[in-house]
């Protein structure tokens, strides 16, 4: 298939192969229309689908993996139109009914729903010169894509917080201090790092490569009020039990508790 925004190869010659996507809109910095997250949307489905290919690369280019949504696309939508046009969401999530892992090969900026669309990938090897960061509050609207969502989780909420509020870009070593992502390279040498993950990959047992996937993301999206409603109940559900009194006695007491396991 040709497609006009993204450029899509296999690479490798081992039994499993890579499927490499590379987003290429280079004069707007690779900005997400619709057209290319259509076009991305196929060529990752095409991979999925294709058992010759084990794992899949999403890139972009030196100065950019992509500098979010395509703001002129956007400018002119009013609520109704955005809200009945399911502006952007119809597919911004194809990424997300992939089985096989999806690594983002980020240099340069990688803003907006573009660090979304990495934080969507399965991990991120950064280039040296990689730019993180979720500046629609500049814009006067919020992140759309999960920005809110997953940036915390990789981050943590302070972190996610700042960067959200205030707009500022993260550079690729406190990316890496921060949890976002995996590695971080020489830019020369980002391709050749993510080609070889791909490849160790490949070189494994498909249905673990896709269970690992799978679990993982089980944890990783699990809802923390859904975690917390758990815990609540196995907190109640201890005040049955002994050790529940004789814990809480001994503090009362001043003594030392002696705990029966029951
Ligand atoms: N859209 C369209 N064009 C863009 C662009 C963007 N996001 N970012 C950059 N460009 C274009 C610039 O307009 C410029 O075009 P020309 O003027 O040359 O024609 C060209 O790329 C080069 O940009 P600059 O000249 O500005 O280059 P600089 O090196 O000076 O600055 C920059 C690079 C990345 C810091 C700057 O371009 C910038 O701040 N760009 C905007 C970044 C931004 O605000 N991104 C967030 C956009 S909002 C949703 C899903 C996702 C979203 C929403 C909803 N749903 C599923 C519901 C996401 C929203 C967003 O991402």
């Amino acid at each position: 298939m040709s497609y006009e925004c993204i450029i899509a190869e296999v690479r490798g010659d081992g039994e499993r192969k890579t499927g490499l996507i590379t987003l290429n809109r280079p004069k707007q910095l690779n900005a997400l229309n619709d057209q290319l997250m259509d076009e991305m949307g196929q060529a990752l489905l095409a991979f999925d689908a294709d058992d010759s290919i084990g794992c899949i690369v999403l890139t972009g280019s030196e100065r950019a993996f992509a500098a979010g949504a395509d703001i002129p696309t956007m400018a002119p939508h009013t609520f109704i139109s955005a809200f009945k046009s399911g502006l952007i969401s119809k597919n911004w999530e194809t990424i997300l009914l992939i089985r096989k892992p999806v690594i983002a090969a980020v240099a340069g900026f990688a803003l907006g729903g573009g660090c979304e669309l990495a934080m969507m990938c399965d991990f991120i090897i950064a280039a040296d010169t990689a730019k993180f960061g979720q500046p629609e509050i500049k814009l006067g609207i919020i992140p759309g894509a999960g920005g809110t969502q997953r940036l915390p989780r990789a981050v943590g909420k302070s972190r996610a917080m700042d960067m959200l509020l205030t707009a500022r870009m993260m550079d690729a070593a406190e990316a890496s201090t921060a949890g976002l992502v995996s590695r971080v390279v020489p830019a020369e040498k980002l391709m050749e790092e993510a080609l070889t993950a791909a490849e160790t990959i490949n070189g494994f047992s498909g249905p673990s490569v896709m269970l690992i996937k799978e679990l993982v993301n089980l944890a990783y999206q699990g809802p923390l009020k859904d975690g917390v409603a758990v815990e609540r109940r196995y907190f109640h559900a201890l005040f049955g039990t002994d050790d529940q009194r004789e814990g809480m006695d001994a503090f009362i007491n001043k003594r030392k508790p002696g705990f029966t396991q029951s």
